[in-house]
């Protein structure tokens, strides 16, 4: 197969055919109707349309390899296309079936998979389950946006013919959910995940602790919770995860294959915890309760042995509910903490976080103290961030350090669109859906080798943002483009045609009742 990643321009003129919606495949003179266009972010490493396009119909069999997680993406699978599709769609792992699930093929990786599309069927290969699920995602997006909506719709359900081989950029695509400025259910979390999960993205970062609370039970500590997470931006009640509430959202994520990185942050954004045990503090006065929005107040007190018994008991229970890899520690805006102070913290935090097995992330003021081995420093910077504090990132990057990307006037997604979105800050600028797309991870950084770069994640800070509502409309249309940077190769890069592919996905978040911001510069299909 042709590896169109390495033939750009090529590429670039199949995804402005597909995206222009004129199709290669209708062509044929023996398509029983026109081919639908392919339309898909984040853009697939290679599109190669032709052959006739497969129709779903009511003798549509899911056929799926012998295994409990083929069966299970088989089954997720069937869940969003039988209400819209009418159709009984049986799921089997024995005889015949249109649709295919299969693990197998090679040169996959951890979450590739391979998409062939015919008139006798669509069959997904993958080399993992993950990939399975990547694969899903894919053929949602080949079907009609209808196929996203709870009752049944006419079709006809026809999936354009062709080939799709695609294989993710970066290891690391990200969302973060700041739960701790404004709480949010289990529910709602879980809300989001399903969102994050339509295009690729595997890290859900939460943002579990910071001033205005506590969001997760600790057994050693239980006032951190109890009380720390009993209120929240503007004095509403916050709350809290239950253990076993955190244990579902993680399986929940781990269903959906997002990895949960939990954050707490430290020495600074700690009022809630400073305001739960006196302790804690310095002057053993616990502060009141905060609920307004400011940073950079709070510190945990650097020279207290009780602060390290406090933050190992904390690591060390929350490491035991979470499966994956890392554990973020925060870092920022620790303005109320020396730089000598800040670094002897990070010193006695950062082996805590590897005693419990987990690896550290923290926000890219990591790299000022000594980041440790296998750490990954998060760059929230600007583009106009001064190049002492880039060249500081720089070097650690050269040293070993990992960077995820979240520069804040690209990927904040509390960022306001334009100084008329109502919900947001601007502090690090107005970002509108361009603006959020147009940049490159790779060659971001002056001095960063591309080795370094692990990804991207686009955080949703919450000072403004209370409901799921207020989610969807700053995530959407901005996350998807994240998510385009953190998959697609480099070479579909390409504002003109990614616009057209971002605009196709508008009747999808109609359909599954998104609500997103219309920003005038896609060109939306008509309502
Ligand atoms: C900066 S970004 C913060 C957060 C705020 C956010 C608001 C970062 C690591 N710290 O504490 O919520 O700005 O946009």
């Amino acid at each position: 197969m042709r590896q169109h990643h390495r033939t750009p321009r090529l590429l670039g003129t199949l995804l402005l055919v597909a995206a222009a919606g004129i199709s290669l495949v209708g062509a044929a003179p023996h398509t029983e109707a026109a081919a639908p266009p392919v339309r898909v972010v984040p853009a697939p490493a290679s599109v190669e349309p032709g052959g006739s396009p497969y129709r779903i119909t009511g003798d549509t069999r899911i056929r799926v390899d012998d295994s409990r997680e083929a069966r299970t993406v088989g089954d997720y699978l069937a869940d969003i296309l039988r209400p819209s599709t009418g159709y009984r769609l049986p799921v089997t792992s024995h005889g015949a079936g249109a649709i295919r699930l299969r693990l197998g093929g090679k040169g996959l990786g951890a979450e590739g998979y391979r998409l062939d599309s015919g008139r006798s069927g669509v069959t997904i290969t993958a080399g993992r389950p993950a990939g399975l699920f990547h694969g899903v995602q894919t053929l949602r997006q080949l079907l009609p946006a209808a196929v996203e909506k709870d009752s049944v719709q006419r079709g006809p359900w026809l999936i354009a013919g062709g080939t799709i081989e695609d294989t993710p950029r970066y290891a690391y695509r990200g969302a973060m959910l700041d739960v701790s400025r404004h709480f949010f259910t289990v529910a709602q979390v879980k809300h989001y995940i399903d969102e994050l999960a339509l295009y690729k993205v595997n890290k859900l970062h939460l943002h579990l602790s910071d001033d205005q609370g506590w969001r997760i039970a600790v057994d050693s500590w239980p006032r951190l919770a109890a009380h720390g997470g009993s209120t929240q931006v503007g004095g509403g009640q916050g709350g809290f995860y239950t253990k076993a509430d955190y244990r579902e959202i993680v399986r929940y994520a781990s269903s959906r294959y997002l990895e949960v990185v939990p954050e707490i942050d430290m020495p600074g954004h700690t009022n809630a915890a400073l305001a739960s045990y006196a302790e804690l503090n310095c002057d053993g006065v616990a502060p009141p309760l905060y609920t307004g929005t400011d940073v950079g107040f709070s510190s945990l007190c650097v020279n207290k042995p009780l602060t390290y018994d406090f933050v190992d008991d904390v690591i060390r229970e929350l490491a035991a509910i979470t499966p994956g890899g890392y554990l973020h520690i925060g870092g920022d805006e620790a303005h109320s903490t020396s730089h000598a102070d800040y670094v002897t913290f990070m010193d006695k935090v950062q082996p805590l976080v590897a005693k419990y097995g987990k690896k550290v992330i923290g926000w890219h003021q990591l790299t000022g103290a000594t980041p440790a081995k296998g750490a990954i420093a998060q760059y929230w910077g600007l583009d106009d961030t001064g190049a002492e504090e880039k060249a500081q990132v720089a070097r650690a990057a050269q040293n070993g350090t990992g960077l995820v990307l979240s520069p804040a006037d690209r990927l904040y997604l509390d960022m306001k669109y334009t100084a008329d979105t109502p919900l947001g800050q601007d502090w690090a600028g107005l970002v509108e859906v361009r603006r959020a797309y147009d940049w490159d991870p790779g060659g971001y950084l002056p001095g960063v080798p591309a080795s370094a770069v692990k990804g991207v994640e686009a955080p949703l800070w919450t000072e403004t943002i209370v409901t799921s509502a207020d989610i969807d409309v700053m995530a959407f249309p901005r996350l998807p483009g994240a998510a385009e940077l953190g998959w697609s190769p480099a070479s579909t890069h390409d504002w003109d045609t990614y616009k057209v592919r971002l605009a196709a996905q508008g009747p999808r978040w109609d359909a599954l009742g998104i609500g997103y911001y219309r920003s005038p510069q896609v060109p939306w299909p008509a309502r």
